[in-house]
């Protein structure tokens, strides 16, 4: 099968090289009309976690039989309609979970102890007119985790090491967590001095941070984030940092990247970070591979090795 791919997004320049073995489409850069002109051409999507695919865009595609995502997370894809139609779909689940599980505790270290925004009083020349404020340990502070899949495991395993007591609220218990399962997502923010966010994105977990989950984790309470921006009411979130009622935020996402409140920028108890989880040399080198495995699965055998 020699397929012809369209792709819905730039990707890195490595792996648009090594995807150009096939005839590939860049459709961000053609007309509008495209897809309604020769969307019946196509066999294979290529898109990301950020790029997604849309079902007025899958609707245009008759002959798709493939969607293979590079990153983990599928909210931006239209899975259900794609699988509903027999269409194979591949993401690139656990190869990014080392490195998104140490940013998050990279997070809240940086977030409890302040540490871009000492780093900046250095560099202004201020530690000369006095010492930086006091800021929060870390160590064997409570650890809350919605969601506990294959990245909450990992966080959850290295917070082990800042012997830190863990719960966590997910769908359904984990048996090897013994009882640390919360079903109550407010009792856990109020228990928790560290709440992080390693859950889906999607219609399920939309705003499932709101306002009254952010007054129970309170001003002492840190929320980090290195799930979805589409989890947290972030208009809640700001008033609630600026209003002193919750300690700080860790935040590599956002409701609307690349766009991030203003609101932030001079909070010293907020770290900001531009969706770069996975973002490393080695493990975005992985989860090209994987993308490119899954394309070769699916053109030798039918099926893709990772779906969502
Ligand atoms: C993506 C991510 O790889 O994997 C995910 O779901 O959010 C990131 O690691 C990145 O946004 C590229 O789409």
């Amino acid at each position: 099968m020699n397929p012809r791919l369209l792709q819905i997004g730039p990707l890195s320049e490595g792996l648009q090289a090594r995807l150009a073995q096939w005839p590939v489409t860049s459709l961000w850069r053609e007309p509008a009309d495209h897809l309604s002109r020769y969307g019946g051409d196509y066999d294979v999507v290529v898109t990301s976690a950020r790029h997604g695919l849309s079902e007025a865009q899958l609707a245009q595609l008759p002959r798709v039989r493939a969607i293979c995502s590079f990153g983990v997370g599928s909210d931006a894809i239209c899975v259900a309609a794609a699988q509903a139609r027999g269409i194979r779909v591949s993401v690139t689940p656990d190869v990014l979970n080392d490195c998104v599980a140490d940013l998050a505790l990279g997070l809240i270290l940086a977030t409890a102890r302040q540490l871009p925004a000492s780093d900046r009083f250095v560099r202004e020349g201020r530690w000369a007119a006095g010492a930086y404020p006091l800021t929060r340990r870390v160590s064997g502070k409570r650890l809350g985790i919605v969601g506990l899949g294959r990245i909450g495991e990992q966080i959850a395993l290295r917070a082990t090491g800042f012997a830190m007591p863990m719960r966590y609220h997910s769908r359904r218990p984990h048996p090897q967590h013994g009882d640390s399962h919360e079903p109550d997502l407010l009792a856990l923010a109020r228990w928790a001095d560290f709440l992080v966010l390693a859950c889906p994105g999607g219609a399920a977990t939309h705003h499932l941070i709101d306002a009254a989950v952010l007054d129970a984790l309170g001003p002492q309470g840190v929320l980090i984030n290195i799930a979805r921006g589409s989890v947290v009411d972030e208009a809640a979130l700001v008033a609630a940092l600026r209003e002193g009622r919750l300690g700080g935020a860790g935040l590599d996402v956002f409701e609307h990247e690349p766009q991030v409140p203003s609101e932030l920028f001079e909070l010293p108890n907020v770290v900001l970070l531009p969706h770069v989880g996975s973002g490393t040399v080695e493990t975005r080198q992985a989860m090209e591979q994987l993308l490119l495995d899954n394309l070769a699965a699916f053109l030798r055998d039918g099926e893709v090795l990772t779906p969502p």
